[in-house]
């Protein structure tokens, strides 16, 4: 019996022990990375690769740096009678500590509406078994963010978690269920930075030290397909609070990588397990991660009451010009900033404006206000507009047929005489056509599928439908699958330079102007021109005696959009210009 005393107590002293270092050693977040990530990540690579471009472009100020607002739903539950250890201020303070990191993605996290109270002792001393009964208070379409007192998961409490982006349902739809952030009340405030750390999970970070993925060696060559999968933060063992000091926050750790070299982690990044108090920032390529994951994921949160979103119409000409109506399609707004462009400069004011773009793609930038807040939203590359001209004396079409007797298209001039037409095909496999065209001619190749579903069958035997335009020398005009019931394009001969003008058509040239523009017609000289601001006021009148007369200078004009009229045989023509 003696001997048990001591036994007992050095029992009760381990007990206390592993209490004590259990509570020290809470876990900071219990994300967890899907299994099929990769596979999830892999299915949407074009267009994860294109947002990840689009960051880069953005960062060399090449298209819109504004920053896109995401919508979340607060939730605050609290116990039975209404209390929580949590203000309401200081969840706002800490979301905007996070904001100020999330900026250098161009994001935001704004709260929208109401806050939603839950009373509810057991949500307040929240257990993740008790996940199901806390997600009842989702809100669709929005990221949700609860404040509860506790998150418990089996032996272990965490500060917060959240779910990475791009999971699907059964239907193919985002999987909703995962548009949520849990945080622990007492994991907000001085020193701790759990939310902006979920939030970077919540855009498709990585822990730095990984997250069962392959070991990063410290020498960087794996650094694409290991590790955060991040090359610009160095391989990290799982930094914690005994391997890096939280006075100097220096590594101390002497762990190796698999090839036997002594780490060297960043302290400093969100993404880490290091002290809280040593990290303040988000890797550049974590930030790109983030934007591009935010815009492939999740870009279909939105706001019920105040929320950004657009439509348009895009007509192309012949002239490689095309003109865009846009449609607002934004709730609770009462006031419009367009910038349709890209280059961070406001282009309209009006509710749905309309719009002459030349080749290029275009970031559209929509900022409302409902005369108390605002609130944008970019959409990288809206408008991708590629010149419709070709220098070609023919075009060349080939089809690959599956389904039977269900696709036909025409080709017509600019007067919609059908120069050529062919289908329905009765045999699969591939057919080839030669189109013979003219200069100075406007052409539409329109092709229609009665079936409605494009050429979308493929076959083992025959391959893939599709069919694709090509110029003589082999240049892709067009190539589709998906386009339906119908879709035309145009292909046009004219000349860049010399724009053919048809009788009630005149253009100016070059669009946007840098120091001057110049009226380019065709047989009829045009009589006097005015030019007007975006206000409307007049600003210029000219009558048009010679060809000198026909170019405007621009370099007095301040940078925005301009309308000119030009006078020919008693007509006016209107136009938009943009002064760079
Ligand atoms: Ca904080
Ligand atoms: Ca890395
Ligand atoms: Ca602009
Ligand atoms: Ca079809
Ligand atoms: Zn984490």
């Amino acid at each position: 019996m003696k001997k048990l005393i001591p036994f007992i107590n050095s029992l009760a002293f381990m007990l206390t022990f592993l209490g004590l270092n259990s509570q020290e050693i809470n876990k900071e977040c219990i994300t967890q990375v899907p299994k099929n990530i990769d596979q999830i990540e892999e299915e949407s690579r074009d267009t994860y690769n294109f947002y990840i471009n689009q960051y880069y472009e953005k960062l060399n100020n090449k298209s819109s740096t504004a920053i896109t607002q995401i919508p979340a739903k607060l939730h605050i539950v609290t116990n039975s009678s209404g209390y929580t250890s949590v203000t309401v201020d200081e969840i706002l303070d800490e979301l905007q500590e996070a904001n100020i990191d999330l900026a250098d993605s161009f994001l935001e996290v704004y709260i929208c509406d109401e806050i939603n109270y839950i009373a509810n002792d057991q949500l307040y001393e929240f257990d993740i078994s008790n996940q199901n009964l806390l997600y009842q208070n989702h809100q669709s379409n929005i990221m949700n963010i609860y404040f509860v007192e506790e998150i418990d998961f089996g032996d272990g409490a965490a500060c917060g978690y959240t779910y990475f982006g791009g999971a699907l349902n059964g239907n193919g739809d985002p999987e909703q269920y995962y548009d949520t952030v849990v945080m622990r009340n007492n994991c907000i405030g001085y020193d701790r930075n759990t939310l902006v750390h979920e939030f970077g999970h919540h855009f498709n970070l990585y822990h730095t030290h990984g997250d069962g993925t392959p070991a990063e060696y410290v020498n960087g060559v794996n650094c694409n397909s290991a590790g955060d999968f991040l090359c610009d933060t160095p391989a990290d063992p799982q930094l914690s609070s005994s391997t890096v000091s939280n006075i100097n926050c220096l590594y101390s750790g002497n762990e190796t990588d698999p090839l036997g070299t002594v780490y060297d982690p960043d302290t400093s990044n969100y993404m880490s397990y290091a002290p809280q108090s040593c990290r303040d920032n988000f890797s550049p390529m974590g930030n790109a991660r983030m934007f591009a994951a935010f815009h492939t994921f999740r870009s279909y949160y939105e706001c019920p009451s105040f929320n950004v979103d657009i439509l348009s119409d895009q007509i192309a000409d012949c002239d490689n010009y095309m003109s865009v109506n846009f449609t607002d399609a934004s709730v609770g707004a009462t006031a419009w900033e367009w910038d349709v462009d890209g280059d961070d400069i406001i282009d309209y004011y009006e509710q749905n404006p309309n719009h002459i773009y030349s080749p290029g793609t275009y970031d559209v930038t929509l900022k409302i206000s409902n005369g108390e807040e605002t609130l944008t939203k970019v959409f990288p590359q809206y408008v991708n507009f590629t010149s419709n001209i070709y220098d070609t004396s023919k075009v060349n079409l080939k089809l690959m047929i599956i389904d039977l007797n269900e696709n036909t298209w025409e080709f017509t001039d600019s007067n919609n005489n059908i120069i050529y037409e062919g289908g329905p095909y009765d045999q699969n496999g591939e057919y080839t056509h030669e189109l013979e065209i003219n200069q100075s001619e406007c052409y539409t190749f329109t092709i229609y599928d009665t079936a409605g579903n494009g050429l979308d069958s493929s076959n083992w035997m025959v391959g893939n439908e599709y069919y694709e335009l090509t110029t003589e020398s082999g240049d892709l005009i067009h190539t589709n699958t998906n386009f339906g019931e119908e879709e035309s394009v145009l292909i046009s001969t004219q000349n860049l330079n010399i724009v053919d003008i048809s009788l009630n058509s005149l253009f100016i040239y070059p669009n946007p102007a840098e120091n001057y523009i110049q009226i380019k017609y065709q047989n009829t000289v045009p009589n006097s021109f005015k030019i007007f601001d975006i206000n409307g006021r007049r600003i210029h009148h000219k009558e048009i005696n010679s060809e000198a007369d026909l170019i405007f200078n621009t370099t007095n004009l301040v940078k925005g959009m301009y309308f000119i009229s030009i006078q020919i045989s008693e007509k006016n023509k209107r136009l938009k210009f943009i002064v760079k």
